[in-house]
C-alpha cells in the first residue's frame, strides 16, 4: 500500500531532495523558515519551545534526504539486515547527536547567535525520551548508533511508550514518582504512520480445518485486537550520510468507539475499548533487571514483535519474496527475553498463514533469531505461567508446545534415558505454576546466545544454561559490551575531545582503540596540566547545572566520587552508604580528625522501582545521611553527600565527565556487564571496583596500577555461599562496620527514631543476599588506596590519562563487529 499507484510523470515527483546548504546564512533561513511555517509564529512573538521546535525540524531537513537516500539503497540493495527487537530504548536527547552527525553544531550555533538566541538555552528545552529504564535499554541505544555509523542497515523496533520512566523527585527524602510527559511539548523527531497500522490478534481460541489440499490445518480464531501505529524515528550515523531507522509502535483501538452506546447517553462505556486498546502502549514498566509477570507487559511484548514481524515481512521485502529464504535478508537480535514470543509468532505465520510444513518453518525460524541474555539472577529470568499465555495467545501456547516436544525428543535421544535432565531441560516449569522458561525458548530457537561480557557468559554457560551449553557449546558466545563514543565522549566531553583531536587527530570517533595513541602522553607534564584543567572545567559544568537544576552546591576542590546506577541490593548503594557513615563517624567519635579526611563529595544517581521497597527505603537513608553529613560542622565542609533527583541520559552527560572515582561495587557474579563503568574509564574517571561484570576486562585492559580492585571474586562468592554465609559475624568482629551500623539503628540519621532504617539494617544483619558486610573491609581499604594516590596529582592523572587511552575496546563500534562476525554475518554497505 505504498507509493502511487501509476508511475509519476512529473520530474520532480521523482528527483531526489537535497540537503539545505551547510552554511551559516543557509541555516538561518533553514530556520526562520521552519519557525515561521511550521510553528506559526515570527522570531520576535516565539517561545523557547517554539524556537528548539523549529530548530529541530531545520536539523531533520538535513538529515531528510541521507536518509530517504539510505531508505532506498538498501531496498535496492535487497541485502541482509539487521531487527533489534527490543523492548526499551534510552535514547537520551536527539537534538545534540544530531548536531553533531551533521556537523552542523558550529553553524547553528554561529546562525543561533545572529537570531539573538543561545543555542544551549534551545538544547535544554529537549525532554528526553526515557523509554528504558538503565543499562539494557541504553545498551540499545548505543547499538543503533554503531550500526548506522558503520553503514550497516538496521531497523530497530520497540515500542513508543506515552509516558517513559518516571520522573523522581524526593519528598522528605523519600522517593515520589511522577509521570514522564516527554511527548506534552511536541515530539519533533518522529514521523507517524497511521496509514500503516498493523492488526494485532489477541485471546479467544483455535480450531482445527481440512485445508482444500485435504492438510489438516490450525486456525487462531482470535476475539479481540488492537492496531499498531509505526513511528518512525531517524538514527543518523556519525557523518557518514547514513540514516537507518527506528520504528516505535503506538496501540491504538480498532474501533474508535460505540456511537451506539455514547448516543445513548454511557459516554465512559462507549469510548471503553479505546482506552483498553491504547492502555498496551502507555507506560514502560519501571522494572529493572527483575520481570513483572502481569498480563499488560504480556500484551505489551507480543503487541511489538507482531507489529515488527508483520511490517518487516509486508513492508520490507518486495513483493513475492520467498519466505523460505527469510535469513538471506534478516537477523532478529532479541534484546533479553522480552521480545522471545517473536519465536512463535513467526511459527505461526509460517505454518499457519503461509501454509509451511512445520519442519521447514522451523528451520527458518531457527535461522532468523540469536538471543542476548543480560542477567544472572534467577528471579530475573522471565517466566509467563501457561494459564496466562494460553488466554492471551492460545495459538502460540500450542506452539510452544510443540516446539518442547520436539526439542525433547532431542535431548532424550542425546541422553537415552537420562529423564532428570529432559525435565530440567523442559521450557516448561512444573513449579511453582506452570509457566513458560522464555530464556530456554531464545536458546533453542536462536541461532546463537550471548552474553554480554566475558565474565558474565561464561557464568552463563556455566550456571544458567549449563545443560544447554552442553548439548550446544558452539551455540554460546560473549560478545562484550560497548558505549557509543560520539554521544558519551565527543557530545559530552567536548573538551577532552578536541584536546585528544590536537593530539592525535580525529579518527579515534570511529575508531577508539586508536585512543592508545595518547599513552606516550600520560607522563607529559603540559599534556596532564591540560587534561587536569578539562577535569575542572566538567566539575564547574556539572557544579552549575546541579545547582540550577537541583540547588545544590559542590565544593570546590573535591574528590569527585560517583556512583549512578539503578537502585538494586545486588549494586549495593548500602557498601558505599557504610562507607560514608564510617567516615562520618570516625570523625563524631573522635578517632581521627576531620582535617585527616581527603576532600570528597560522593554523588548518587538512582531510581528504585516503585514497588521495591527496599530499594526506596535505601533512597531514603541516603537522603538522610546526606541531610546529617552535609550540614555538620565537625566535618569541616570535607565530606558531602550529593543526591540529584531523576538521574538520567542527560544528566549522565555532565555527570560522567566531571567524575574523578567511579563506583562499580556489585556483588562478584551479579551484574551481568555494566556499561557506566566504561563511560566513566572513557572520560577519565579511575573505577573502584569488584571483579564482575565488564569490570575485569576493564582492569585487565587499564592495568592493576590504575584501578582499585576489593572484595571477593565469584568463586570465593560460590564457596562463601556453599559454606553458609552469616553477616552478623563480620559485624561482631568488625569495629569501624560495626559502629556504622550501630549508628544507623541508634537514630542519628531520623532524629533518634530507632525504628525508620530498621529494615534496612536489619536486612544487612541478617540476610545480606549480596554480602555486603563481606567485603565491607576489603572496601574501605581499596578506598584508603584511593585516597593515598589521588594526594599524589600526578600519578592520579597519570593513571587517568591511561585509562582514557586503554578503554577504547569498550566502543560499541567494536560491540557491533563482534555481533557481525560472530552472530548476524550481515555486511556493511558500501
Ligand atoms: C545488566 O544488569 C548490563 C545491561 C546491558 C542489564 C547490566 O549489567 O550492562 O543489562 N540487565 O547489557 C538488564 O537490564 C533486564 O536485564
Amino acid at each position: 500500500t505504498y507509493g502511487p499507484a501509476s508511475t509519476p510523470t512529473h520530474p520532480l515527483a521523482t528527483a531526489p531532495v537535497s540537503s539545505p546548504a551547510h552554511s551559516v546564512d543557509g541555516f538561518v533561513r533553514e530556520f526562520l523558515h521552519e519557525l515561521n511555517t511550521n510553528q506559526g509564529v515570527t522570531l520576535s512573538l516565539s517561545s523557547v519551545n517554539d524556537q528548539y521546535l523549529a530548530l529541530a525540524s531545520t536539523v531533520k531537513n538535513y538529515l531528510m534526504a541521507r536518509w530517504l537516500e539510505t531508505n532506498r539503497k538498501t531496498r535496492d540493495a535487497k541485502v541482509k539486515a539487521v531487527g533489534y527487537l527490543s523492548a526499551e530504548y534510552l535514547l537520551g536527547r536527539q537534538l545534540g547527536n544530531a548536531l553533531l552527525a551533521t556537523d552542523l553544531g558550529e553553524i547553528a550555533h554561529k546562525g543561533l547567535e545572529l537570531c539573538g538566541l543561545d543555542l544551549a538555552t534551545l538544547r535544554s528545552q529537549e525532554v528526553e525520551p526515557g523509554l528504558g529504564n538503565g543499562g539494557l535499554g541504553r545498551l540499545a541505544a548505543c547499538f543503533i548508533d554503531s550500526l548506522a555509523t558503520m553503514d550497516v542497515p538496521c531497523i530497530g523496533y520497540g515500542i513508543r511508550y506515552e509516558y517513559g520512566i518516571f520522573r523522581q523527585t524526593f519528598v522528605d527524602g523519600r522517593q515520589v514518582e511522577q509521570p514522564d510527559t516527554w511527548l506534552s511539548l511536541g515530539s519533533p523527531w518522529e514521523f507517524p504512520h497511521p496509514e500503516a497500522s498493523v492488526q494485532v490478534d489477541f485471546g479467544g481460541h483455535t480450531e482445527k480445518y481440512t485445508d482444500d489440499d485435504g492438510r489438516e490445518r490450525t486456525r487462531w480464531v482470535p476475539a479481540w485486537n488492537v492496531l499498531g501505529v509505526p513511528y518512525n524515528y531517524m538514527v543518523p550515523g556519525y557523518l557518514n550520510g547514513r540514516v537507518n531507522t527506528l520504528r516505535l509502535w503506538s496501540a491504538q483501538a480498532t474501533k474508535a468507539f460505540d456511537l451506539g452506546i455514547f448516543n445513548a447517553g454511557d459516554y465512559a462505556q462507549a469510548v471503553r475499548a479505546q482506552t483498553f486498546a491504547e492502555n498496551i502502549s502507555k507506560v514502560l514498566y519501571p522494572e529493572d533487571s527483575t520481570p513483572q509477570g502481569k498480563e499488560l507487559r504480556l500484551q505489551q511484548q507480543y503487541f511489538f514483535v507482531a507489529c515488527s514481524l508483520r511490517d518487516f515481512i509486508n513492508n520490507e521485502l518486495e513483493e513475492g519474496f520467498d519466505l523460505h529464504n527469510l535469513s538471506d535478508r534478516i537477523i532478529f537480535q532479541l534484546n533479553d527475553t522480552h521480545p522471545v514470543i517473536a519465536v512463535p509468532e513467526l511459527m505461526r505465520i509460517l505454518v499457519d498463514e503461509q501454509g509451511f510444513e512445520w519442519d521447514e518453518a522451523w528451520e527458518v525460524t531457527k535461522s532468523c533469531f540469536a538471543y542476548t541474555c543480560h542477567t544472572l539472577l534467577p528471579e530475573a529470568l522471565e517466566v509467563w505461567s501457561t494459564e496466562l499465555l494460553g488466554r492471551l495467545l492460545p495459538r502460540h501456547l500450542e506452539i510452544i508446545f510443540q516446539i518442547n516436544d520436539e526439542f525433547l525428543a532431542e535431548v532424550r535421544a542425546t541422553y537415552p534415558g537420562d529423564e532428570i535432565r529432559a525435565r530440567r531441560m523442559s521450557m516448561i516449569a512444573e513449579h511453582p505454576e506452570r509457566g513458560v522458561r522464555m530464556a530456554y525458548l531464545a536458546t533453542v530457537a536462536g541461532t546463537k546466545v550471548n552474553g554480554v561480557a566475558a565474565l558474565h557468559s561464561q557464568l552463563l554457560r556455566d550456571k544458567v544454561l549449563p545443560d544447554f551449553s552442553q548439548l550446544w557449546p558452539e551455540k554460546f558466545t560473549n560478545v562484550t559490551n560497548g558505549v557509543t563514543p560520539r554521544r558519551f565522549v565527543k557530545m559530552a566531553n567536548p573538551h577532552l575531545s578536541d584536546l585528544i583531536s590536537d593530539t592525535i587527530g580525529n579518527g579515534w570517533v570511529t575508531d577508539l582503540e586508536r585512543l592508545r595513541e595518547l599513552e606516550p602522553y600520560a607522563d607529559d607534564p603540559e599534556f596532564q596540566d591540560k587534561f587536569r584543567e578539562i577535569k575542572a572545567w566538567n566539575k564547574r559544568r556539572l557544579t552549575s547545572l546541579l545547582e540550577a537544576r537541583d540547588g545544590i552546591v559542590l565544593p570546590d576542590g573535591h574528590l569527585l566520587d560517583v556512583m549512578v546506577k539503578r537502585l538494586h541490593e545486588y549494586k549495593r548503594q548500602s557498601l558505599k552508604l557504610l562507607h560514608i557513615i564510617s567516615l562520618y563517624e570516625q570523625v563524631v567519635s573522635g578517632k581521627i580528625a576531620a582535617s585527616d579526611l581527603t576532600p570528597r563529595t560522593v554523588v548518587f544517581g538512582a531510581k528504585a522501582a516503585p514497588g521495591y521497597k527496599m530499594a526506596k527505603d535505601t533512597i531514603h537513608l541516603i537522603n538522610k545521611v546526606a541531610e546529617k553529613v552535609n550540614n555538620d560542622p565537625v566535618l569541616e565542609g570535607r565530606l558531602k553527600v550529593a543526591f540529584p533527583a531523576n538521574y538520567n541520559v542527560t544528566l549522565a552527560e555532565k555527570l560522567i565527565p566531571a567524575a574523578d572515582l567511579s563506583e562499580q561495587i556489585s556483588l562478584a557474579g551479579m551484574e551481568a556487564s555494566g556499561t557506566g563503568n566504561m563511560k566513566f574509564a572513557l572520560n577519565g574517571a579511575l573505577t573502584i571496583g569488584t571483579d564482575d561484570g565488564a569490570n575485569v576486562e576493564i582492569r585487565e585492559l587499564v592495568g592493576d596500577k590504575h584501578f582499585f580492585l576489593f572484595g571477593m571474586d565469584e568463586p570465593a562468592v560460590a564457596e562463601l555461599g556453599a559454606k553458609g554465609y552469616n553477616p552478623i559475624t563480620y559485624y561482631e568482629s568488625q569495629p569501624q562496620l560495626r559502629a556504622a551500623l550501630d549508628m544507623v539503628m541508634n537514630g542519628a540519621f531520623s532524629d533518634g527514631d530507632q525504628d525508620m532504617f530498621g529494615s534496612v539494617v536489619h536486612n544487612l544483619l541478617h540476610q545480606d543476599r549480596f554480602m555486603a558486610l563481606a567485603d565491607f573491609e576489603s572496601y574501605v581499604a581499596a578506598q584508603a588506596k584511593v585516597e593515598e594516590k589521588y594526594a599524589d596529582q600526578a600519578a592520579w592523572t597519570r593513571s587517568s590519562i591511561l585509562n582514557v587511552a586503554r578503554t577504547g575496546f569498550f566502543s560499541s563500534d567494536r560491540s557491533m563487529r563482534d555481533y557481525i562476525q560472530r552472530i548476524w554475518h550481515t555486511q556493511p554497505m558500501i
